[in-house]
């Protein structure tokens, strides 16, 4: 079968979402996205016990940091308890999840390749003028773009915000899923890897917070609670800005343009930066758990 406490190639992921959504057409629905740069068919993993009742979506994704693989993984094991676990029954009575586990596959797939690619960010896109790879899809998109923590050079391997506003057609897509379920999203989670943070708007500035930042705080401070009561370490909570000042976050734009009330980020992995041992896994993916349990219940609660 297939091992959650091990990273896996993308067409792996895919087979495994593939199979999931056979076995439980009752609970899983796949939307097709298209395809990213490259080529590569993505698909939005949608799980419901109930598709037309209307109720309040959490959407989470990850991966769109190529090198950033925790992140992955732990979508996936978020999907795997959320449908197969009997318990997790009050984490699906009235919320949708919606779920894009890899956001950059090509990125994924290529630092997957070779041991010098590991490191790798950005998406794999090519620019007509330079030479030079790829775009951070975490400073392309459409809100305060390229105000603050991007850089203009398309060569950089960081930070590079891509030609315009969602230039990239994976960053399209999620801008895309939470477009058009705007309405019922109210809750938006993006993965990533550095050092245990859980972090809220603004990203784009730390001069000041949104007014709404107390229940973004409370809410923040109730999941990294949860995680710690369940063996993890406490998540450092603050505004995105607070923490660096960076531009074209998929959180501020969920936030700011989209409306959804409730926008983090969540870094995981403490003591790492971008990279987590595999054999951690098995360890922090059921602690992580814990603040997702809490994340559904407290959305329950107040939509
Ligand atoms: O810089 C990022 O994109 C995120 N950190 S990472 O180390 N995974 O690259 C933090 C993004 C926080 N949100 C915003 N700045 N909008
Ligand atoms: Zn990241």
């Amino acid at each position: 079968g297939f091992s959650f406490y091990e990273y896996h190639s993308f067409p792996a992921i895919q087979e495994y979402i593939d199979s999931l959504a056979k076995r439980h057409p009752d609970l899983v629905t796949l939307q097709n996205l298209g395809t990213s740069y490259q080529g590569r068919r993505m698909k939005l993993v949608k799980i419901s016990s109930d598709p037309l009742a209307g109720n309040p979506i959490i959407f989470v994704d990850a991966g769109i940091h190529a090198r950033e693989w925790v992140a992955p993984a732990m979508a996936l094991y978020l999907i795997h308890r959320l449908v197969n676990d009997p318990d997790a029954r009050k984490e699906l009575d009235g919320v949708d999840w919606y779920i894009l586990p890899v956001v950059n596959p090509d990125g994924y797939e290529y630092t997957r390749s070779n041991r010098a690619n590991r490191l790798w960010r950005k998406t794999r896109s090519k620019n007509s003028i330079f030479e030079c790879v790829g775009v951070d899809g975490n400073r392309n998109y459409g809100f305060k773009w390229a105000v603050s923590g991007v850089s203009k050079n398309p060569c950089d391997m960081e930070t590079y915000a891509g030609p315009k506003p969602f230039s990239e057609v994976e960053t399209q897509m999620v801008r895309n899923i939470m477009m058009e379920n705007s309405k019922r999203m109210k809750l938006y989670v993006s993965l990533h890897s550095y050092g245990q943070y859980l972090v809220y708007p603004w990203g784009y500035t730390g001069e000041y917070l949104p007014k709404e930042w107390k229940r973004l705080d409370s809410l923040a401070r109730m999941v990294s609670d949860a995680v710690q009561r369940a063996g993890g370490q406490p998540f450092k909570v603050l505004s995105a800005g607070k923490w660096y000042a960076a531009a074209g976050g998929s959180d501020d734009f969920a936030f700011g343009a989209v409306g959804v009330p409730y926008s983090y980020t969540m870094e995981l992995t403490n003591g790492y930066e971008f990279v987590f041992p595999e054999r951690l896994l098995r360890i922090v993916l059921p602690q992580y758990y814990e603040g997702f349990r809490t994340f559904a219940a407290q959305i329950k609660k107040e939509f």
